[in-house]
């Protein structure tokens, strides 16, 4: 995994070595610029990782969520579901014993996810490394306070201990295991989120949920007289506007000749923008 990475941001470097820059070229090596931060912030975490023990993570990716929740409620099942890791997973409670992270792939972000070990009350003072583990959640973007049908009443508790510690974020509340109820899938109250991993229920619409509650937007880039990459988008916080992303792509540049926009937020196809327009989900933009 790091060999391949280094390899990757190698090849990168080399490109940007050998590539000359100027008008024609200035865009190609913007992207290829973004793609070498992002490689090497990978190679952060997945050194990070290597190590592989305590509770001191990175951020990695466009945004992190953590799971939050009691023992054996299905945590680490969830996070392998939604980024292929190969957690551990058993029958029996505080089978998770570290900071377990995976990676989410969702509309061209990367979503870091991670997995925590269960919770019981009294966390807040230390109960079963409580304090330590919720912590944690301090990094969070979003939290998923996860529980099963039958540690529903352990809801207010948990929270309660979130509250103790100061962690006040946005939050997802998901139960699991509704498999286990009976032939019907009981209707979510409020804001609720029921899903089985097991039985695979309910788990696009988690991952929808996380999407909309991250408040992310996707912009894509398009050079002149050609179609826009619709394959990388450049996820940008709700709100971004152009000189964000002239910022993320061209760091350097502080003017550009004309700035085109397509998409959601234009006028009409092609409207000419300025750096302070607001962009929404999906605008398509081009520098010159
Ligand atoms: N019936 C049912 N069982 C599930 C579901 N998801 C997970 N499980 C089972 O629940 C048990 C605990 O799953 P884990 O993923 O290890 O739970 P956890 O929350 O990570 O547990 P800790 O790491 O101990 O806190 C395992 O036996 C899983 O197979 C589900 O949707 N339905
Ligand atoms: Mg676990």
């Amino acid at each position: 995994m790091t060999i391949d990475l280094e390899a990757k941001i190698e090849a990168i470097e080399e490109e940007i070595r050998k590539t000359p820059y100027h008008k024609g070229t200035e865009h190609y090596i913007g992207r290829l610029k973004a793609k070498l931060a992002k490689l090497k912030r990978q190679k952060e975490t997945s050194s990070a990782q290597g190590k592989g023990k305590g509770f001191a993570l990175k951020k990695f990716g466009d945004a992190t969520v953590v799971l939050v929740g009691p023992p054996s409620v299905g945590k680490s099942s969830l996070l392998n579901n939604l980024t292929g890791t190969h957690a551990r997973v058993e029958s029996w409670p505080f089978t998770t014993l570290e900071v377990i992270p995976g990676v989410l792939k969702y509309k061209g972000a990367q979503i870091q996810i991670l997995d925590l070990p269960g919770i019981i009350g009294g966390a807040a003072e230390g109960k079963g490394r409580g304090k330590e583990i919720l912590s944690v959640a301090r990094i969070a973007d979003l939290l998923i306070l996860l529980v099963d049908v039958k540690t529903k009443n352990q809801l207010a508790a948990i929270n309660k201990e979130l509250k103790l510690l100061k962690i006040e974020l946005p939050t997802l509340l998901v139960i699991n295991k509704v498999d286990l109820l009976m032939k019907k899938t009981p209707k979510a109250q409020g804001k609720e989120i029921l899903i089985s991993v097991q039985n695979k229920i309910g788990l696009d619409e988690l991952k929808k949920a996380i999407w909309q509650e991250l408040n992310l937007i996707r912009v894509y880039l398009k050079q002149k007289d050609k179609e826009p990459d619709f394959n990388e988008p450049l996820i940008m916080k709700k709100g971004a506007q152009v000189a964000d992303v002239a910022q993320k792509i061209f760091p350097e540049k502080k003017e550009f000749k004309q700035i085109l926009l397509w998409g959601p937020s234009a006028l009409f196809p092609g409207q000419q923008v300025s750096l302070n327009h607001q962009l929404k989900d999906e605008d398509v933009l081009s520098f010159s």
